[in-house]
C-alpha cells in the first residue's frame, strides 16, 4: 500500500487533501491507489443535492450537515460546479454558507470544478466520495447544480438524491425536462416561506402520481426553510428511511452500479489510449484516415 493511502487511512487529514488532488487531476497512479481504497469502502451513505441555481442546496447542505454532527457521525461534502474552472477549495459562496462548519474535525469541505477533471467529472466525483468513504466518514453529501447530463451522470453516485426546487418559476417543469425527476428519491420544496410554495407541492405530488412508478419508494415532497432550519429535521428522517429501503430491497441496484462503474473506468482508461495514439498522427499526413483507424485499432487490440 502507498504511504499517502496508509496515512490517509491512519485519520491524516493533510494525505486526505493531497489524494483529492491526485484524484482530481487525473493523476496516473489514480487506478492503483483507488484500488487498494477500494478494499476499505462501504461504510458511507452518499446524499446528492441538486436542483437550479440558487434554489437554496448550500444552505441546505450547511443545514444537514449540522443535523448529522449532532448524531455525532462524520461528514463530508463535495461541492460540484461543472461550469467552473476553480478547483482546488472551497468555492468561495459555498466556503461563508458552511462555515460554521470550518474548525471541525468531523467534516471535511471540498470543491471540485471542472478544470482538473478533463471532462472525468463524473468519474472523478466518484473517487472523492470512496476515498472519503474510506477516510471514515459516515455520510458524504454531493452538492450539484441539476442542468446537464454531467449533473445527471454525478446523481447517479449518490445513494439517495434530494432535488431541490423552490416555489418561483417554471422549475418542475423544467426539472422535468432535463430527466431529473427520474433521479429523485425525494423532492425539497424550499423557500417554503415564500407564495406558491403549497401549490408547488401539491403540483408535484400529482406529477408524481402521474408518472411511472420506479419502484415501492414513495417520493416525499417535503417543504423546507433551509435558511431558518425548518424541515430539516425531516428530511434527514427521510433520508433515513429511503436508506433502510434501499437496505431491505434492491440489492440489483447495487450490482448495477458497480457494473457502470467498471463501464466508466474502462472507457476512461481506454480513451486515454486513444489520445496518445492520434496525438502521434498528428505529425505526420493522413491519406486515409480508414486504414490509418484500422492500423491503430489492430495495435491496441491483443492478437490471438
Ligand atoms: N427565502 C428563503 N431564502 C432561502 C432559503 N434557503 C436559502 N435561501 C437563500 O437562497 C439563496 C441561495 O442559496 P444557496 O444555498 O446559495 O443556493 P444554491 O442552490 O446552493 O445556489 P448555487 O450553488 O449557486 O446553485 C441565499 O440567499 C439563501 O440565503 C429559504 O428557505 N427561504
Ligand atoms: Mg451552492
Amino acid at each position: 500500500m502507498t504511504d499517502l493511502v496508509s496515512q490517509m487511512l491512519a485519520g491524516d487529514r493533510l494525505a486526505l487533501t493531497r489524494l483529492i488532488s491526485k484524484v482530481e487531476s487525473r493523476s496516473p497512479d489514480v487506478l492503483s491507489i483507488m484500488s487498494q481504497v477500494q478494499e476499505k469502502c462501504g461504510q458511507t451513505w452518499c446524499i446528492g443535492i441538486t436542483g437550479p441555481p440558487g434554489a437554496g442546496k448550500s444552505t441546505l447542505t450547511d443545514k444537514v450537515i449540522s443535523q448529522y454532527r449532532q448524531q455525532g457521525k462524520k461528514v463530508g461534502v463535495v461541492a460540484i460546479d461543472p461550469s467552473s474552472p476553480f478547483s482546488g477549495g472551497a468555492v468561495l459562496g459555498d466556503r461563508i454558507r458552511m462555515q460554521d462548519h470550518a474548525g471541525d474535525d468531523g467534516v471535511f469541505i471540498r470543491s471540485l470544478g471542472s478544470r482538473g477533471s478533463h471532462g472525468g467529472l463524473s468519474r472523478a466525483t466518484r473517487e472523492v466520495v470512496k476515498l472519503f468513504d474510506a477516510y471514515g466518514m459516515d455520510v458524504v453529501i454531493v452538492e450539484t447544480v441539476g442542468v446537464g447530463q454531467t449533473e445527471l451522470d454525478i446523481m447517479e453516485i449518490a445513494n439517495t438524491t434530494i432535488v431541490v426546487l423552490t416555489p418561483e418559476s417554471g422549475d418542475a417543469i423544467q426539472t422535468l425536462k432535463a430527466g431529473i425527476m427520474e433521479i429523485a428519491d425525494i423532492f425539497v420544496v424550499n423557500k417554503a416561506d415564500r407564495d406558491g410554495s403549497l401549490l408547488m407541492q401539491t403540483e408535484l405530488k400529482a406529477m408524481l402520481e402521474l408518472g411511472a412508478k420506479r419502484s415501492k419508494w414513495e417520493l416525499p415532497v417535503l417543504l423546507v426553510q433551509a435558511y431558518k432550519n425548518i424541515g430539516v429535521d425531516e428530511l434527514v428522517k427521510s433520508v433515513s428511511q429511503h436508506r433502510e429501503f434501499l437496505n431491505q430491497s434492491e440489492s440489483q441496484i447495487k450490482h448495477n452500479r458497480a457494473l457502470s462503474e467498471v463501464k466508466e473506468i474502462i472507457q476512461e482508461e481506454v480513451m486515454k489510449l486513444i489520445q496518445t495514439e492520434v496525438e502521434q498522427l498528428k505529425s505526420q499526413p493522413i491519406t486515409n484516415p480508414y486504414l490509418e483507424a484500422i492500423s491503430i485499432v489492430k495495435k491496441l487490440t491483443p492478437q490471438k
